[in-house]
């Protein structure tokens, strides 16, 4: 397919459900579609780019590393010196919202880098997987999607990486921001209800040498294990830094406070909201595990971070020896106006 008045766009497939089908007497779904298959399965996607298929990867999202991430970052930027318009990375829908928000961080150049899959499989009735990646493409052909980054393209919808998450579990409209969609698409075109984002961007890391541990707070948790501190020094030691979904606004139990208390000052520590929208609280909160007592040992609020994109962005901020607390405060500030 080539038409020189025509966008170039580079399509890498990693797997997930948009490239899944089911053998015969096999048990459930696999990926085996390539990116020229899920291509062709789109009649009249000429009209709008020439494109260019890459099969990058094969495997359900879950089964993907933050390395296969770097080389697809690596693939993308080469389609971009190639002369593509846009990039388009079609993967499994469970872990998106967090390859979307990693490339973001990565992500210099004004050319769009558009996330996508689908929520049903290739073979399934009423599959999403051909209209998602006619929409993706026709965003990434767009002028308009030029200098906001990494967008995920799903259910006629587009998002702003940085603000989009997976919902619901099996929805056609499991991908939603808490700001409300960056924009959709009528008729073909891309269209978007405000102005390009401010971004932050940080180096690529030669490799993934930290870890960040994610931490699910709740009622009444692990009281038992929480006051052995013969368990608990040995896996704090074993992280660079920890993530807390804290219940609320932020916020943990007095013995996993006290467990902060120490490790804050050795180790990066960020509390985020763990409700799933909205933003930690930062001076509210006065009692022991609350977000003023856990900020006093050292601990560094989410804000509108999500807990997942905040292991995310504290997993870079570290491999690239940046200041946690600068860093993190530098970013929240990007997302707001
Ligand atoms: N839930 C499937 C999908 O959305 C599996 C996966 O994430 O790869 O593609």
């Amino acid at each position: 397919m080539s038409n020189n008045h025509l966008p170039t766009i580079a399509i890498g497939s990693l797997g997930g459900t948009i490239s899944m089908t089911q053998a015969h007497g096999q048990d459930g779904i696999i990926p085996t579609l390539s990116a020229s298959e899920l291509i062709s399965s789109i009649p009249g996607v000429s009209q709008f780019a020439t494109v260019q298929a890459s099969a990058l990867n094969q495997v359900a999202s879950i089964h993907l590393k933050r390395s296969d991430l770097l080389a697809a970052l690596d693939w993308a930027e080469q389609q971009v010196a190639a002369g593509a318009a846009g990039v388009i990375l079609s993967q499994g829908t469970d872990t998106l919202e967090e390859s979307a928000f990693l490339l973001d961080l990565l992500w210099v150049h004004e050319e769009p880098l558009i996330l996508m899959g689908a929520m049903r499989g290739a073979t399934a009735v009423a599959a999403d997987g051909p209209a998602n990646l006619l929409n993706a493409i026709q965003v990434a052909a767009s002028n308009n999607s030029r200098g906001r980054g990494v967008l995920v393209v799903m259910n006629e919808q587009i998002h702003y990486a940085r603000w989009v998450q997976k919902k619901h579990s099996l929805s056609l409209a499991a991908f939603v921001s808490d700001v409300g969609p960056a924009g959709t698409i009528v008729e073909g075109r891309a269209l978007y209800f405000s102005a390009p984002p401010k971004r932050m961007t940080f180096a690529r890391p030669a490799a993934t040498t930290k870890t960040v541990l994610l931490w699910l707070n709740h009622l009444d948790e692990h009281t038992e294990l929480l006051s052995q501190q013969d368990i608990l020094d040995p896996l704090g030691e074993k992280f660079d830094g920890i993530i807390f979904a804290g219940v609320g606004a932020g916020h943990v139990s007095t013995l996993t406070a006290q467990w902060i208390a120490k490790w804050a000052k050795l180790k990066a520590v960020i509390i985020c909201t763990g409700t799933g929208s909205g933003s930690t609280s930062f001076a509210t909160y006065g009692y022991p595990g609350g977000e003023i007592d856990l900020q006093n040992h050292g601990a560094i609020m989410g804000g509108f971070l999500s807990p997942k994109k905040a292991r995310l962005l504290l997993w870079i901020i570290l491999e690239n020896g940046l200041n946690p607390k600068v860093a993190v405060r530098d970013y929240l500030g990007s997302m707001i106006y």
